[in-house]
């Protein structure tokens, strides 16, 4: 490290942490030919595995994958111990990696930085510390961790206790002699519940004070996984990148059932191959997909987990109360545990709730509920930490360009581009920070991912010249709302956690880290970069500054992963496959999907229209009828679909919105051209109005409904069925209709290639239906008919669809022309969105919308 003038150290890159990310990070600087130096206030290495030594600490993520993987010479010269290592185990890891690599003499020990200003005019970050020179250094990495700061509880009375005080976070190097003694705990997280039965069997009498249950599953310690040992060794470097792909950073494959296509006896059976397993990641994603992203899904795992505390738990009260009942499996960070229900049977040990008698006061000699009193010799808090901002803004004021105080910038909740950078503060990077899968995912495989990616850009960026790197506000504003979808998919926002920041108090809410996966994420990351360093001003001396501004993400992020998939099948364009072969297509495509859900009845039949029968297929709620009707016109541009092709729509519009859908099989182009599919929506309407009563539905006005050339039919119906008299319609939901027949409008511009719906398939579509002397017919672009006089509209449109605008001038019409008309602009989504039922979970809060404006027509409580 050279030192300037005034005594000031200048180094390449300074860096906060010694643990997992910072050693990483200085062997790569190191061998990038970057200088560099990291401050720890430890007095050795190892991170939050230096601080958290309390009884019974252990990682729960397998260590055969909690560990590096850059080096195989170093994977093939440390062998694990446990399939989850201790603590002390652990550290000695990190201190022999420390060793191997000689790291620590680029190590600043017991030393704190108190202050990091970014200077101007140098272009350069200053730090302030407790502990030797100010150091000035190009880039300052924050490679703090994510739960570095223990957050204190809000208790009065604290410092009167006249016994001994210790946190899980905190513990003492040389133990704590528990014998005899009479010890309280609170808090019951990992760190409670690790070390609870560790303490149980030390301690004279153990009061546990848990103010809210724990999901925990047993850990089944012992020996490396031979399974996991042997496809490692087979195949390392397989092994690793499969990894690096995955949703969570551990390479195992999640499960695509569904819930409702098992038996309760498969359920049953994976959950207990699951239980016995003791494998966090293998209960969170292998038991059925939508475990994770769906309220019913996930209530038949809490049910069995549930069950199994009942089963282990004697006494049935004490069972009830460790049974988690306020937020879903997974939605708060579940535990491994050794024998931590079964420490509840011990003569020693007693819980508190904490929601029946809420704690009031620490006292000199205890704990005072509202109920009771409870004397102890030592109070043991497990109570967390300020996570993820905490770990961040707890190491000291940072202040970026222009003044401005990190502090400030997050006082709203964390704003980062990638979760790697904020915007205003050049020259910082955050490691496993806020926006990043970080504590979604195996820490390692992510701080490798982040170490790399900003060793590498350091690299890139002298190599041409740069400076200075900056996100862009734009970028970082899109990354917040890329977040924001993401965090729609999951149960996460169902829980108040560390994860959103509602365990401390005052404290901005919202999910923090990133959950669409540690594989896309990457994805993103290095597109970012291909895509000529897309959201980042980058600066140097002598060269000129480039900023490629924009959003890296537009999309839902399910819409990116659909549209990725079938980019990587390389597909056929529908249009080059001629009517049949699209058929057979559309038919084998949906013979992949996932089966709908189940709903009271299906009943497939025929209803007769002038020269023929029509199939349609009903689907009846499961509630006591009879329900209103909805008259529901398929997609597939007038050429492609059936009466059964949107079954996972029907499915579940008919489960939200408690109605009948009946879905009419009319013809097609272009055996039946212009106005077949028009006329047989209308005689299919009539048909089901009369005979409503007989299918089992409530006399009285229809709904009509339809996604995209049937949304057309819907629409066009409508219009029909107020210039023939009949019958009644009592609202019209549009799905990303075709309105018209203009192929000019911006959305067509913008979506003529990539969406799977483009511009030439639209054409292929309205070639084989309509003539081009027809198209202005309001029988097919229903827009230029009147208007004046319809049933209410809910129009929904999406933001990547070459229809999305003629269907915002549709409902623009309608309202103009005193038609009561919704709308919902889904923004991210593509023309598909909506019918994807189970493969675009985005959708379902537009789905929600739709089924309740179906209520709304026909005039159903909410
Ligand atoms: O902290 P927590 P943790 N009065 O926040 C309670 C990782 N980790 O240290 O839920 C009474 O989970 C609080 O109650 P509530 C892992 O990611 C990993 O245990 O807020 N109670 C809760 O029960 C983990 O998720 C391992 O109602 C109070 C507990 O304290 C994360 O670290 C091991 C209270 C805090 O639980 C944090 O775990 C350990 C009060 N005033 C940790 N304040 C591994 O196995 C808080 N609580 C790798």
């Amino acid at each position: 490290m050279a030192t300037g003038a005034n005594g000031t150290q200048q180094v390449d890159v300074a860096l906060v942490g010694a643990g997992f990310a910072g050693l990483y990070l200085l062997h790569r600087l190191r061998k990038a030919g970057l200088s560099a130096v990291a401050f720890e206030t430890a007095d050795d290495v190892g991170g939050t595995w230096y601080w958290n030594r309390y009884p019974g600490a252990r990682c729960d993520i397998a260590t055969t994958d909690y560990s590096y993987t850059f080096d195989p010479d170093l994977e093939a010269a440390w062998t694990w111990s446990e399939k989850y290592a201790t603590q002390p185990e652990i550290l000695s890891y990190l201190r022999f990696v420390a060793d191997r690599y000689d790291l620590r003499r680029d190590i600043r020990f017991s030393t704190k930085v108190t202050e990091a200003r970014w200077n101007e005019s140098e272009e350069r970050w200053h730090l302030s510390t407790d502990n030797g020179a100010v150091v000035s250094c190009r880039f300052y990495v924050m490679a703090s961790g994510c739960l570095s700061a223990p957050k204190l509880p809000e208790i009065d009375g604290i410092d009167a206790f006249a016994g001994d005080i210790y946190f899980t976070s905190r513990w003492p190097h040389d133990g704590v002699a528990l014998e005899g003694r009479r010890v309280a705990v609170i808090g019951t997280g990992s760190s409670g519940i690790q070390s609870i039965p560790m303490i149980a069997a030390q301690a004279a009498h153990l009061t546990v004070f848990q103010r809210t249950p724990n999901f925990a599953l047993p850990a089944h310690n012992g020996p490396p996984l031979p399974d996991r040992v042997a496809s490692l060794e087979k195949d390392r470097a397989g092994f690793r990148e499969q990894a690096r792909w995955s949703m969570t950073g551990v390479p195992i494959p999640p499960a695509t059932d569904f819930s409702w296509q098992l038996t309760d006896a498969q359920r049953r059976e994976r959950f207990e191959k699951a239980w016995s397993t003791g494998d966090l990641v293998v209960i969170l994603t292998q038991l059925w997909a939508d475990a994770g992203v769906d309220v019913d899904g996930n209530k038949l795992v809490a049910d069995l987990i549930r069950e199994k505390i009942r089963t282990i738990v004697h006494d049935p009260e004490v069972a009830a109360a460790l049974s988690p009942h306020d937020h879903p499996f997974g939605a708060k960070r579940p535990c491994l545990d050794t024998n931590y229900y079964a420490t509840y049977n011990r003569p020693n040990v007693k819980l508190v709730d904490l929601r029946r008698e809420p704690i009031e006061a620490i006292t000199p000699s205890g704990i005072e509920t509202a109920d009771g009193k409870y004397d102890v010799d030592v109070i043991v808090f497990a109570t967390g930490f300020d996570a993820m901002t905490g770990a961040v803004l707890a190491v000291h004021p940072i202040t970026g360009r222009g003044g401005v105080a990190l502090s400030d910038v997050w006082a709203k909740g964390p704003k980062t581009y990638l979760g790697l950078t904020v915007s205003g503060f050049p020259n910082l990077f955050l490691v496993t920070g806020p926006g990043s899968p970080s504590v979604f995912s195996n820490m390692v495989v992510s701080i490798e991912q982040h170490a790399d990616w900003i060793v590498d850009r350091l690299v890139a960026m002298r190599d041409a010249g740069f400076t200075t790197i900056e996100a862009t506000e734009a970028a970082q504003a899109g990354w917040t709302r890329h977040l924001a979808d993401c965090s729609m998919i999951t149960l996460h926002r169902l829980a108040n956690t560390w994860y959103t920041g509602a365990n401390v108090s005052g404290k901005a809410q919202g999910l923090m880290p990133y959950p669409g996966g540690v594989g896309p994420y990457r994805g993103i990351c290095n597109e970012a970069v291909t895509r000529g360093m897309l959201g980042f001003k980058l600066t140097g001396p002598g060269v000129a500054a480039q900023c490629n501004d924009g959003e890296v993400v537009r999309l839902q992020p399910d819409v990116r992963l659909v549209l990725n998939t079938l980019a990587e099948m390389n597909l056929p364009t529908i249009e080059s496959l001629g009517p049949d072969g699209a058929r057979a297509f559309v038919t084998q495509f949906n013979a992949t999907r996932p089966a709908g859900r189940l709903v009271g009845e299906v009943v497939d039949g025929t209803l007769p229209v002038p020269g023929t029968t029509l199939p349609y297929r009903l689907y009846r709620p499961a509630t006591p009828g009879p329900h209103p009707i909805v008259v529901y016109f398929h997609g597939g541009g007038w050429v492609l679909g059936s009466h059964d092709s949107d079954d996972p729509f029907c499915r579940d519009l008919c489960r939200r919105s408690g109605m009948i859908f009946v879905s009419v099989g009319y013809r097609h182009a272009p055996e039946h051209r212009f106005p077949t599919a028009a006329e047989d929506g209308y005689a299919a309407l009539r048909w089901i109005a009369d005979h409503a009563v007989e299918l089992g539905g409530r006399p009285g006005p229809v709904a009509v409904a339809g996604w995209s050339a049937g949304g057309n039919i819907a629409a066009v119906v409508c219009q029909l069925a107020r210039d023939r008299r009949g019958p009644p319609i009592a609202g019209q939901l549009l799905v990303c209709p075709v309105t018209d027949s203009d192929f000019e409008r911006g959305s067509y511009r913008d979506n003529a290639e990539g969406y799977f719906l483009t511009r030439p398939l639209m054409h292929w579509f309205w070639d084989h239906y309509c003539d081009p002397a027809d198209r202005r017919d309001p029988r097919v672009s229903p827009l230029r008919g009147k208007l004046a006089g319809l049933p209410p509209a809910f129009v929904v449109t999406c933001e990547f669809d070459p229809l999305r605008d003629e269907g915002i001038a549709y409902a623009e019409a309608l309202a103009a022309a005193g038609v009561p008309a919704k709308q919902l602009q889904a923004h991210g989504h593509f023309h598909s969105s909506f019918p994807m039922v189970d493969v675009v979970i985005t959708g379902a809060g537009g789905r929600a919308e739709m089924a309740q404006e179906l209520r709304r027509f026909a005039g159903l409580n909410s």
